[in-house]
């Protein structure tokens, strides 16, 4: 197993679309592996592998409090079942540090396959709804931040930046 590089807003990789996967083969398994290492060792409940510089239709996640729930989503669609929203206070592994309300659709039926390629379907709530969303727009090259007002994801990009600057 191996951790991998989790990108940081601003960097311009994070807006690239991902690639479906066309097929559910050991290497995508390996990535899954890796993916959840580096998830787990974050303490992130979610990641896609947008976020990891690798552009292709795939998510990892586990939000249960003792990291025994893992959740692969390949090539996920989502439908939006009603109308209502709800806010969350969202945050993300590329945009560590920060925390904003997000408002999305509460009722959905994601569609994915899992890691051996079969097809499911299931009707999350709750904080697996908000963070699937979450993570098919990394997929999609969108953050959380564009739901933001501008002056807060300006502030936050350039509070990003120095710390990257300070890295450097
Ligand atoms: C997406 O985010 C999510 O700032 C997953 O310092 C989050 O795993 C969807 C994390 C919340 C819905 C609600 C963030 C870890 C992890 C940080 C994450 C940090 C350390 C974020
Ligand atoms: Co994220």
């Amino acid at each position: 197993m191996a951790l991998l590089e989790i990108l940081e807003f601003p960097d311009p990789r994070l807006r690239t679309i991902a690639k479906p996967v066309e097929n559910v083969d050991d290497s995508v398994r390996t990535l899954l592996d890796n993916m959840f290492e580096t998830m787990y060792a974050a303490s992130g409940i979610g990641l896609a592998a947008t976020q990891v510089n690798v552009h292709r239709r795939i998510v990892v996640m586990d939000i249960s409090e003792d990291q025994t729930e893992p959740l692969v989503f390949i090539n996920p669609e989502v439908s939006v079942l009603g109308e209502d929203e709800a806010p969350y206070d969202e945050g993300c592994l590329s945009v560590p540090g920060f925390y904003e309300s997000v408002d999305r659709p509460t009722q959905i039926r994601v569609d994915a396959l899992d890691r051996d390629g079969n097809p499911y379907s299931i009707e999350p709530d709750g904080l697996l709804a908000v963070c699937i969303q979450h993570e098919l727009d990394h997929l999609n090259g969108k953050l959380f931040v564009d739901y933001i007002s501008q002056i807060k994801r300006q502030r936050i990009r350039k509070k990003l930046e120095k710390i990257h600057r300070a890295q450097a």
